[in-house]
């Protein structure tokens, strides 16, 4: 075949939230090739093993191309019409019989990476009318909605390094070089750091683990799992105690600069040295260098998010920021301007209504409400528990929660009684096995692709635009169509109804409500669009870059943004200072006191003096895994065993483990002993008591297809940790720092060989 009949596809990566420009190669309807696309405005070539794999992950036989239905235990493969039937039949009934909080929903991870979800997610929610939404949020980042939404009026004003022009950069409880940067969407993150350090500046990184991150670190502090509001305390404490705090040209706009230096009182350097493991003159000395260094910021992430000082320390990064004079500076902290989407550049600049936290409470804990969700750890006590209210009927969308969440036997069993479930997901895995109807998505490779969260989260404001590489298979619906339709027949609509039926009259209902007058010209001038093509156009146009339909010739429109994908986008500039007018509070201001907060320093203050424990865990990402569903695809599923359990050499001394051997990592609960078995490997990269075990392993249940991930299936963290535990002000889970007994458990009894190389390979992992 002559390569005269490749065609070249350029597609943004939906895997991680670096969001790289690729070029996909195509041969008669098969992808040949995958690299980055060096033209890209915003990723200039960069790629990742994982954006590789999209060609695997296309051609994955175990992916689902029909609904499934299960009939006596098991999946079948289904027709649509067999899947919407079954629907049809059983989820409006158990509304009526039940009422709306009876029907809940979970959403996971890979639908912040769809316009098609996220545009309609909201949609199917509203429609059920449910409180008992939950989503992966909880079990990641929601601690820094929270600190943004109580500081700068809403949930993504989320500010992010300016790289490209610091001198220094702080980075605590991230790992970008591996996890290619989190609520930061920063592609090649080791080529700015390098870039960073050839000018002069300094990477510094506090971590438990000495990470691929911190070998790139020009200092690597480590520090005791789940004590980063204490360090952050203690620097706040620094830069008063030392007339450090300066919030520069933003003091006009900052209240409660006092309040919070009253609340800090009892965090010196000296008081918290101890409980964060690190010596009090380190951390009066990052305060320093925070605060003498005119262009740095301090970056934090999932590490110090997932504990249950998660919002606390989130909110102190930003009072650090703030207080050093770093926030929405050049080289700082800094607000991206997204082209579309972004609720803080629309409406009236410079205020707004805020947010509200606990609108209302979960049923059986009480946990308060945020976002419009409730924690993800409250998902099983919900089901499991009767009463009004009471979770029957389960759709999930995206999730895998049975492996990323806490508890995930519990989750699993309470999965198994509920009276129905639905799931729109690629794969038959250890979450959709439980449900009675599975609605697989397209391919990404079958998508159009434009990120709706990650552009205000970017190192460079840009706009870039995917088409699909190929047409979806006959049949196959986009997945905006699949969710608009379920909303539609959950709450009694005829199961032929049509999604695109659905789609035209929402629209027209939206922009009558949006534009006015105006209405009739912007429906004829999206006529020809439709789904998130039609939304996401009028984002654009009355966006901060927009035309404005017309008003503003030269701004952007979707057929623009189409137009620049093979000249890899269009970049708008780096960052600039966004500041008073992003702001959406009621008042105009950025309260840096909020009560809410100060309440939480009051608490840690309270725990400051808890002794740590003799071993605690914390979890790790690998560059060829993405949480728990990726390790399907042979180019990432080959190479070392990667689910082992990292810890320091003194420790295995101290608790007879042996290098390559297995142990046993133990809790005693109040449900009960758990505990799960992991390959042992001794690393001086680990802090003294900390063991390092990644998560969304444990592929070894029944009724699964995925044939490649069974070979080597791991063992699930999370069977071991807690869904009691969260961050009270967020509802985030606890995934961090949680103490932990390991045992030998003898030795691994076949060495676990890499699948793809050999066709026998042995499980050498098993979940207890
Ligand atoms: N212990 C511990 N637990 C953790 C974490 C940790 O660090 N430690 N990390 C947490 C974090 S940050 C997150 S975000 C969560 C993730 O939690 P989840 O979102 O629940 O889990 P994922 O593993 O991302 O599972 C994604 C699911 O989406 C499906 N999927 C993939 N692509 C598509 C698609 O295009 N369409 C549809 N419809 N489905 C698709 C997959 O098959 C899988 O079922 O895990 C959390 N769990
Ligand atoms: N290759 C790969 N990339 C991914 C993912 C993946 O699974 N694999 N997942 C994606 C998702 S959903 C997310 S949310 C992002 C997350 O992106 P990151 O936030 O960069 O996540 P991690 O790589 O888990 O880095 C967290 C770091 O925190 C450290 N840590 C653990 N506990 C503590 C603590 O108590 N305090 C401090 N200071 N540090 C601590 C860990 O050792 C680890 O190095 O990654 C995304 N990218
Ligand atoms: S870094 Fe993330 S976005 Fe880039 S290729 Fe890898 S998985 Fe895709
Ligand atoms: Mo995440």
């Amino acid at each position: 075949m002559s390569a005269s009949t490749d065609t070249v596809h350029h597609r943004i990566c939906p895997l991680c939230e670096a969001c790289c420009g690729l070029e996909i190669t195509v041969r008669d309807q098969r992808v040949i090739g995958i690299r980055g696309h060096a033209a890209d405005v915003f990723s200039a070539g960069y790629i990742c093993p994982k954006g590789v794999a999209l060609k695997d992950l296309h051609e994955d036989p175990d992916r689902l191309r029909t609904p499934m239905i299960r009939r006596n235990g098991r999946h079948e493969p289904a027709t649509w019409d067999e899947a919407w039937a079954e629907i049809a039949r059983r989820l409006p009934a158990l509304r009526a019989a039940h009422g709306r909080d009876a029907v809940a929903l979970a959403a996971g991870n890979p639908s912040a990476h769809k316009i098609g979800l996220q545009l309609t997610i909201p949609r199917l929610a509203k429609a059920l009318g449910t409180r008992n939404v939950y989503t992966a949020s909880t079990l990641d980042q929601m601690p820094r909605h929270v600190a943004s939404g109580l500081l700068y009026g809403h949930w993504m004003s989320v500010p992010v390094p300016d790289i490209a022009r610091a001198d220094l950069l702080i980075v605590l409880g991230a790992n970008p070089v591996v996890s290619n940067g989190s609520m930061w969407t920063v592609p090649d993150f080791r080529g700015k750091a390098r870039a960073l350090q050839a000018r002069g500046g300094r990477l510094v990184v506090i971590d438990p683990r000495r990470t691929e991150t911190a070998a790139l670190a020009d200092t690597h502090h480590f520090i005791r799992p789940g004590a980063d509001a204490f360090l952050l305390a203690g620097m706040v404490h620094t830069l008063f105690a030392e007339g450090l705090a300066n919030p520069g040209g933003l003091a006009a706009l900052v209240d409660g600069i006092a309040a919070v230096q009253a609340a800090v009182a009892p965090f010196s350097a000296d008081a918290v040295a101890a409980r964060c493991g690190l010596p009090a003159d380190t951390i009066r000395a990052l305060a320093r260098d925070l605060a003498g260094t005119p262009r740095a910021s301090l970056y934090a992430r999932i590490g110090s998010c997932t504990q249950e000082f998660g919002t606390l320390a989130s909110w102190l990064v930003d009072v650090l920021n703030i207080l050093t004079g770093h926030l929405d500076t050049p080289g700082g902290a800094m607000f991206p301007q997204a082209a579309a989407f972004a609720a803080n550049t629309s409406g009236p600049a410079g205020r707004g209504r805020g947010v509200a936290l606990g609108r209302h409470r979960s049923r059986v804990r009480g946990a308060p409400e945020v976002m419009g969700e409730f924690p993800m750890v409250c998902l099983a006590e919900e089901i499991e528990t009767p009463g009004p209210g009471q979770i029957r009927a389960l759709i999930t969308l995206a999730t895998n929660p049975v492996l990323s969440a806490p508890n995930g036997a519990r989750l699993a069993a309470a999965l198994d009684s509920l009276e129905f479930m639905v799931s729109l997901d690629i794969y038959l895995n250890e979450t959709t096995r439980h449900a009675d109807v599975i609605l697989p998505a397209a391919s990404p490779l079958e998508d159009m692709h434009y990120d709706l969260a990650f552009p205000q989260l970017s190192w460079r404001n840009h706009a870039r635009y995917s088409p699909p590489v190929f047409p979806r298979a006959p049949g196959q619906p986009a997945e905006w169509q699949t969710v608009l339709k379920l909303a539609a027949v959950a709450t009694g609509a005829d199961p032929s109804v049509d999604a695109l039926a659905l789609d035209a009259a929402q629209a027209t209902q939206e922009v009558q409500q949006r534009f006015g007058d105006a209405a009739p010209q912007v429906l004829e001038a999206t006529a020809h669009l439709q789904g998130p093509d039609r939304l996401l156009d009028m984002a654009l146009r009355t966006g901060p870059y927009g035309d404005q339909f017309g008003r503003r010739p030269d701004g952007l429109n979707l057929a623009k943004v189409q137009a620049a994908t093979p000249a890899g986008g269009i970049d708008l500039g780096p960052l600039e200072p966004r500041l008073p007018a992003l702001l959406r509070t009621t008042d105009g201001r950025i309260g840096l006191a909020p009560d809410a907060l100060v309440e939480e320093l009051a608490r840690a203050a309270r725990d400051l003096a808890r002794a740590p424990a003799p071993l605690v865990v914390i979890g790790r990402r690998d560059v060829r895994s993405n949480n728990s569903w990726m390790h399907n695809l042979p180019v990432l599923a080959k190479g070392p065993y990667r689910c082992t359990a990292l810890v320091h050499p003194d420790d295995a001394r101290r608790l007879g483990l042996t290098e390559g051997a297995l142990a046993q990592l133990r809790r005693d609960t109040p449900q009960g002993p758990r505990s799960i078995t992991v390959e042992v490997a001794c690393t001086t990269d680990m802090m003294p008591g900390v063991v390092s075990v990644p998560h969304g392993w444990g592929h070894d249940l029944p009724g699964m297809q995925l044939g490649l991930a069974a070979q080597r299936p791991g063992a699930n963290l999370n069977a071991l940790l807690d869904d009691t535990l969260c961050d009270p002000l967020s509802g985030n889970a606890v995934l961090s720092g949680v103490a932990v007994e390991m045992l030998p458990a003898g030795p691994a009894s076949v060495p676990p060989a890499d699948p793809t190389a050999s066709a026998a390979a042995p499980r050498t992992a098993v979940q207890a």
